[in-house]
């Protein structure tokens, strides 16, 4: 819980009348760690509905929304033509538990933008995309150590817990009690943009390792992006030591450019997992890559994975309207990405002008506001951040109308149907957040105040 100037983000009586119930049948009244505010020193607010870039809460508010159901929503809230997608499948049946055409539909649209994967299986959720493509790298390998990056997050997954940001770094966690020690034994971590780390890591290894997996922009420290060269490296230490290198882009996959990090950085990974983005706001992901790898899944091989859910018509449906309205704008990215930067300078020029120090780091589509005086570059640097000033920040950006991720450890995301007058009110309200997130105490003086008292002060 953060300290310093009392939090106020005050939810309307429906949402804390709901909240007091959920909290006597959902352990912190949440679904999800990090939804519960607790990092942010709040209460939540409930959703009532969301459309475009706008979310209602029960109580009648109304916000611009960053959070985007965590990135997955790139098309904002209830596109017309994914919603159409999804009604029409639900008429044809919720679910079948076999074969059917939007399967196919859905993985020619993830092949058409990531050619790297030959071959992939559907499932229902990134945990579960990554817990499988580990599986099958060790099976491949016939390895079983795993690196990761301190402040990577990759769902939750036993063997992935270790050092992980996200809902763990929000908690406060080094890990998850429930993990026996012997599976997260070989698990080894170390400092993401730092190669000499990675290299030592894999050379003092106390076995080979199987794989080396990297979200490719660090997403769940907050956003983080590759120094030049270190994605990379990983790519060459990989192949070096005979280890599978493996691309975590369910946040990265369809945001950062159309083919992820894959495209945006040119690297060639042996496995890629997906998910967010791919299954239109409805629950799916994937886990792809090099076909005589796939080949060793069950039942051409001896790699066992399933899902009874796996493959639903309703989330194919949702997921392929979603993918097929990137692929046939064009200037999908390039405008997202000139909103991201729009965004990012207009936050650091309302930082700079209430005083506020802090760092605004972004990739196309997805940004975060870290309260510190450098650039975050590790999950150490991210650590390093005032939580306490980021609580104020977001409780001061929720009164005036904008829905912030609850933690300095989650990335906000933009979508399509954030334009000019969204981020103008989102301005608007960030100088008022920055203002009200300064330390208690600080006399430094607002840009515009000081200004005002030189202007007052000449002759
Ligand atoms: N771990 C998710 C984003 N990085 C948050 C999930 C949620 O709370 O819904």
């Amino acid at each position: 819980m953060p300290t310093g100037k009392r939090i106020n983000n005050a939810p309307g009586r429906r949402s804390r009348t709901l909240h007091r119930e959920a909290l006597k049948r959902f352990p912190g009244g949440v679904n999800s760690p990090v939804r519960a505010f607790r990092a942010v020193g709040g209460e939540p607010v409930w959703i009532e509905r969301g459309s475009q870039a706008e979310l209602v809460d029960v109580d009648g508010r109304r916000y611009i929304d960053y959070v985007l159901s965590w990135g997955a929503l790139i098309l904002g809230h209830a596109e017309k033509k994914v919603v159409e997608a999804v009604r029409k499948a639900a008429q044809g049946g919720l679910g079948f538990g076999a074969n059917h055409r939007l399967e196919l539909e859905l993985a020619r649209q993830i092949q058409r933008v990531y050619p790297g994967i030959e071959r992939m299986r559907l499932v229902n959720s990134g945990t579960e995309a990554v817990m499988s493509a580990v599986r099958l790298a060790r099976a491949f390998t016939g390895r079983e150590i795993v690196i990761k990056f301190a402040g990577g997050y990759h769902g939750h997954a036993d063997l992935l817990l270790a050092e992980a940001g996200s809902g763990v770094a929000t908690c406060g966690l080094p890990g998850s009690a429930g993990v026996p020690p012997a599976v997260v034994a070989s698990t080894l971590t170390a400092t993401y943009n730092d190669l000499a780390s990675v290299e030592a890591v894999i050379t003092h290894a106390p076995a080979p390792a199987a794989a080396i997996i990297v979200e490719p922009v660090a997403g769940n420290m907050g956003c983080v992006p590759p120094e030049p060269g270190f994605l990379e490296g990983l790519r060459q230490l990989a192949t070096r030591h005979g280890a599978l290198l493996i691309f975590d882009e369910v946040m990265t996959g369809f945001r950062i450019a159309r083919g992820g990090g894959v495209e945006r950085y040119g690297i060639t990974p042996d496995l890629i997992t997906l998910g967010k983005i791919m299954g239109g706001g409805l629950p799916a992901a994937a886990y792809g890559g090099r076909a005589e790898i796939l080949g060793m899944v069950a039942p051409e091989g001896p790699v066992y994975q399933a899902g009874t859910l796996a493959g639903n018509p309703i989330a194919m449906a949702a997921g392929a309207a979603t993918l097929e309205r990137l692929r046939e704008d064009r200037q999908f990215y390039s405008r997202l990405d000139r909103m991201t930067r729009q965004l990012a300078k207009g936050l650091k020029d309302a930082a700079a002008a209430a005083g506020a120090t802090c760092q605004v780091q972004s990739a196309c589509g997805m940004l975060t506001v870290f309260f510190q005086s450098r650039p975050v570059k590790n999950y150490e640097d991210a650590k390093s951040s005032d939580t306490g000033q980021f609580a104020r920040f977001h409780a001061a950006l929720l009164r005036e109308g904008v829905y912030w991720p609850p933690s300095q450890f989650e990335a906000a995301f933009l979508s399509s149907a954030h334009g000019e007058r969204e981020l103008k009110k989102t301005l608007a309200a960030a100088a008022a957040a920055f203002a009200a997130a300064r330390p208690p105490g600080d006399k430094k003086m607002t840009r515009s105040k000081s200004q005002h008292r030189r202007r007052k002060a000449q002759p």
